[in-house]
């Protein structure tokens, strides 16, 4: 636990605009700690965030991809008209000038808070679907001429071949002894395996481009505007050269859910069709110009991929005791697990 004292003691390593107040939880990413920075001597607030680094092994490389990316996004904001400090991150350096600070092994970031913006944590209009496809779209469009090198923040993210290599080394050990209470649901994972490489040999034989991706592109990483439009794109921890394919499976995985991406209950999960139809429009609207044909024939199917990797990681935490993503309460993981497979399954049942 790091106490209010010591987070003000980390805000005052940062470049602010004046004095920091206090400092508050904010959110909750399953990942990083985030915090938000008040002021006492202006209206400025910032975002503080204790990156993972039990996940991220390279936060400087991190970082100089964060800076990389927002200040290309803000050249072609700004060339649009638009507002490059409402519409892209901006990284705040610490004193010593390095977009990060250390402190006994643990790596602190902050970025400029966007007020006056909406986020959600579900999509509950298709409208709201349709403008969430056509803000990752743009996303993409604006990155793609992003040409300068991007460190892998996270070797092998949605790289199945790698997924499967975890899979099989947990399973092996399976360290709490879990694996027997859930021999269904590793069948789940077990009987769609050779499809699942199938899709990832395209993009391994390079039949599916990479591109600047986001891939993690869930809901609750967009803000929104009052009108219902994708404001800023947030957490670029893990903008990589992947396809993009991954970013239009992650959406759909989160925008179209009737339900909570952890519901208990899993009578209320399934995909909805009217939003993957308004986020395949909103999506299209803005991609459909730089899209191959293999990249389109391959929509529906990246759903399925990333929806099914994400039964197969959260399940994989489970058996190996809950060591990466944050749990609420001990069975947390297996009730993701269920829910997410509900949805796979309405997503199987409707696009396949
Ligand atoms: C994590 O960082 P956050 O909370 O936005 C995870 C994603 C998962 C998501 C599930 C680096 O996202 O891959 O899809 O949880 N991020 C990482 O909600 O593993
Ligand atoms: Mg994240």
């Amino acid at each position: 636990m790091t106490t209010g004292a010591q987070l003000l003691d980390i805000a005052r390593c940062f470049q602010l605009e004046g004095t920091p107040m206090q400092v508050d939880n904010l959110g909750d990413g399953f990942i990083n700690d985030t915090y938000i920075i008040r002021l006492s001597d202006s209206s400025v607030k910032y975002i503080l965030q204790r990156k993972n680094t039990n996940i991220f092994k390279d936060i400087p490389g991190m970082m100089n991809n964060i800076q990389a990316i927002t200040v290309h996004l803000k050249k072609k904001i700004a060339a649009a008209g638009g507002d490059p400090m409402r519409e892209a991150l901006t990284v705040v350096p610490a004193k010593d000038g390095r977009l990060f600070y250390e402190h006994e092994g643990e790596y602190w970031c902050v970025t400029v808070f966007i007020d006056n913006s909406v986020s959600y944590d579900k999509a509950d209009t298709p409208l709201l679907a349709e403008r969430g496809g056509r803000g990752i779209g743009r996303f993409q469009a604006m990155l793609s001429d992003f040409d300068q090198p991007l460190t892998d923040t996270l070797p092998g993210f949605h790289n199945i071949r790698f997924r499967y290599g975890q899979w099989d080394d947990t399973l092996a050990r399976d360290p709490e002894h879990r694996a027997a209470s859930v021999r269904g649901l590793i069948d789940e994972i077990e009987s769609r395996r050779s499809e699942m490489l199938d899709f990832y040999r395209l993009i391994e034989t390079g039949r599916i481009p990479l591109r600047v991706t986001h891939n993690d592109t869930k809901i609750a990483n967009m803000l929104f505007d009052h009108d219902g439009n994708v404001l800023c794109v947030l957490d670029l921890d893990t903008v990589l050269k992947a396809p993009c394919l991954y970013d239009f499976g992650d959406s759909i995985r989160s925008y179209t859910n009737t339900g909570a991406e952890d519901d208990p209950n899993t009578d209320n999960v399934s995909m909805s069709r009217g939003m993957y139809d308004a986020f395949l429009r909103g999506y299209l609207s803005e991609a459909g110009s730089f899209l191959t044909d293999i990249e389109r024939q391959y929509l529906p199917f990246s759903a399925r991929y990333i929806t099914y990797e994400q039964v197969l990681r959260f399940l994989m935490d489970y058996i190996d005791g809950d060591k990466y993503y944050k749990v609420k309460y001990p069975e947390h993981n297996l009730v993701r697990t269920r829910a997410q497979l509900k949805l796979l399954q309405s997503i199987e049942r409707q696009l396949f």
